[in-house]
């Protein structure tokens, strides 16, 4: 059994969607990043960094100790690893996967959350700061649909690359995009959308909603962090 320590933002759903694709049985263990969970001793050892998402691997291959692993990039590998699915074991095949999982680790996720801080969180609205995430998005955006103009995904078949990069599309409104500019990317979208394992991954989030705080609630928690919070 998976134990999943999740919250339902973008880097959350990347984790249920692939375990909903591959049917690995997995516990959900809610970590309520707006009331500071991601704070707690208990999740702070197997996520240093304090952000979700995280695993414990109960049964891994080859048996032994519970092995724990955060950063969802980190995590998608190694569960691709361990059931052989969603991944090429192709050298050719599996290093176009990599390449665009790295992508979306490095840049979507980083700028795209940089946008919807600066666009929809910041208590003051910098024109520049928000020109500037909202266009590196734009600019990400039209890679990605450049990416998909001649194929169905993003990297061969559907891997664990377009599950890393899907969740982060999904709140495109919010990053001041429209995905009719991007044609091949919105088709992309459309098809994994419709996925089941993605509706259902989809609908294990509703049931937390009604414990996330409003971003006034959880502003303090979530937007004063700095060393001193990891030193305490
Ligand atoms: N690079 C990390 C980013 C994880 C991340 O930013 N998680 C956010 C939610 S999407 C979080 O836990 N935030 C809690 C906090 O800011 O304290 C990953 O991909 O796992």
């Amino acid at each position: 059994m998976i134990d999943l320590y999740y919250w339902t933002t973008p880097n959350g759903h990347k984790i249920t969607i692939f375990l909903e694709e591959v049917g690995l049985p997995y516990n959900i263990i809610p970590v309520n990043i707006g009331a500071g969970d991601q704070f707690k001793p208990e999740f702070l050892a197997i996520s240093p960094n304090n952000r979700i998402p995280a695993i414990v691997d109960n049964e891994p291959t080859g048996g032994g100790e519970a092995i724990s692993i955060f950063e969802s990039g980190a995590i998608l590998l190694y569960l691709a690893e361990k059931t052989g699915k969603l991944i090429s074991s192709n050298l050719r095949e599996r290093v176009e996967v990599l390449q665009w999982l790295f992508w979306q680790m490095g840049g979507l996720g980083p700028m795209a959350g940089q946008n919807h801080h600066f666009s929809q969180y910041a208590p003051e609205k910098i024109e520049y700061a928000i020109n500037r995430y909202v266009n590196e998005t734009a600019r990400l955006y039209a890679v990605l649909n450049k990416r998909l103009a001649d194929r169905e995904f993003v990297a061969g078949d559907y891997s664990i690359a377009d599950i890393a990069i899907y969740p982060w599309i999904v709140p495109y409104e919010r990053q001041g995009q429209n995905l009719d500019n991007f044609p091949n990317l919105k088709r992309w979208f459309e098809t994994i959308q419709a996925r089941p394992a993605v509706i259902r991954a989809y609908e294990k989030a509703e049931a937390f909603k009604n414990q996330a705080l409003d971003i006034e609630q959880s502003r303090n928690v979530l937007f004063n962090q700095s060393a001193n919070t990891v030193k305490a």
